[in-house]
């Protein structure tokens, strides 16, 4: 563990929690934050709660990501209410601190919050069901639709051109000229993979600049093990990790779902032969999306899926080997080599998707309605 984490325990006694603590130890998969289970006990009962270490390193404006997330989650809970739904599990819920604040800083600077621990759910890193699947392609279109009638005007960009992919090529492009650790030509054909796809990349962008494709609420960051999976009803539950809500591409929230859930293998799988995109999960995942989404997309919108998850995956790739030549300072390791590795799946899949367009385009359209 690094030691911006050694003040775990200063922070979660900052927050209002019930009981006494008796267990706080790192737990999930995620490569951006330091998340802990924090459990604690009072009179024979056990309250569970996330405690997170933000990533102040990536997101420089916490209070601004903070705000964010306090919007959108009072949002959906009213929303969920109305419903007659489960306001403590169907969203997020960030726990005061004992001064009334949404976050705590240490005595280091390093930002904490806790959130409610939603139970009997689970979150997956490689989709086991396809029913699971398209249960989260229906979550994330429902979750769009429903951030519709959110004010974007009072969001933060947390960071900014996240998914602006020509800015990510320039950085990547700019880290291979420095080649600062020596490590650009042991990776010859990665580099000229992703050179080769330049001119792809500026699509999205463009048509937004010409008015042709919108903006929206979205939540930019939609991998499967972002959504908490009901343990009984088998629906998608919860839908976590909400720090880069900002606004962004609706084809960009579908094809980053694909990019990781439509993989055959894991994203850091070190044996590329099993990397393919699943037609038939890129199937129930674009049926779940479709119809979360309620019709609200628009046709160029629909028309450009098979595009989002190519350039979903191409960037993630991308950032991946970025990442790689520059010591891994952004996504977290836990292997040598470990984002190379991620890299290549990256563009197996980008490789397999090509393949594949013509069926991709196919099953979009049978969806179009
Ligand atoms: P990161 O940005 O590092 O991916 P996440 O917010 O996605 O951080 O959290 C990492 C993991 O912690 C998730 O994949 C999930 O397993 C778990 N997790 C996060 N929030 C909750 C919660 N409220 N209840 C249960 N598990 C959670
Ligand atoms: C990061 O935070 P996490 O692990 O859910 C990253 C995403 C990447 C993803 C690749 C804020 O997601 O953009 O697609 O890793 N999040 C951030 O697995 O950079
Ligand atoms: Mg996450």
């Amino acid at each position: 563990m690094n030691n911006s984490c050694e003040k775990k325990l200063e922070a979660a006694g900052a927050f209002v929690l019930k009981g006494q603590i008796t267990y706080c130890e790192r737990y999930g998969s995620g490569h951006i934050n330091d998340t802990f289970l924090l459990v604690c006990k009072e009179e024979g009962n056990e309250y569970r709660y996330i405690l997170q270490r933000m990533n102040h390193e990536v997101f420089k404006d916490i209070p601004g990501l903070v705000k964010n997330i306090k919007g959108v989650t009072t949002f959906l809970r009213s929303r969920i209410i109305e419903n007659h739904g489960d306001p403590d599990r169907e969203t997020l819920n960030l726990v005061p601190t004992k001064d009334g604040q949404d976050y705590y800083q240490d005595s280091l600077g390093n930002f904490w919050r806790v959130y409610l621990f939603i139970e009997n759910s689970a979150c997956y890193n490689l989709v086991e069901k396809p029913e699971d699947f398209y249960q989260s392609g229906k979550a994330f279109g429902h979750f769009q639709c429903l951030l519709a009638d959110f004010p974007a005007s009072e969001l933060t960009e947390t960071i900014p051109d996240f998914h602006n992919t020509p800015a990510r090529f320039a950085v990547f492009q700019e880290t291979i000229e420095k080649d600062r650790l020596g490590l650009a030509a042991g990776v010859k054909k990665e580099i000229q993979f992703i050179r080769e796809r330049e001119a792809e990349m500026g699509l999205a962008i463009k048509l937004q600049k010409e008015g042709k494709l919108p903006l929206r609420v979205s939540h930019n960051d939609t991998k499967l093990n972002n959504i908490m999976i009901d343990n009984q009803s088998g629906e998608a539950l919860c839908i976590i990790d909400l720090d880069t809500i900002m606004p962004g591409f609706s084809i960009f929230d579908y094809g980053d779902s694909i990019r990781f859930g439509a993989n055959t293998a894991a994203e850091d799988e070190e044996d590329l032969s099993k990397v393919s995109l699943s037609l038939s999960l890129f199937d129930v995942y674009t049926k779940g999306f479709l119809e979360g989404c309620k019709g609200r997309l628009t046709e160029t919108e629909i028309s450009m899926l098979p595009y989002g998850a190519k350039m979903m995956t191409l960037e993630c790739g991308m950032r991946f080997l970025t990442d790689y030549l520059q010591g891994d300072v952004y996504f977290h390791i836990s292997r040598k080599g470990h984002n190379l590795d991620r890299c290549r799946t990256q563009l197996a899949l980008v490789a397999d998707i090509e393949r594949k367009w013509a069926d991709m385009e196919k099953i979009v359209r049978q969806y179009q309605g």
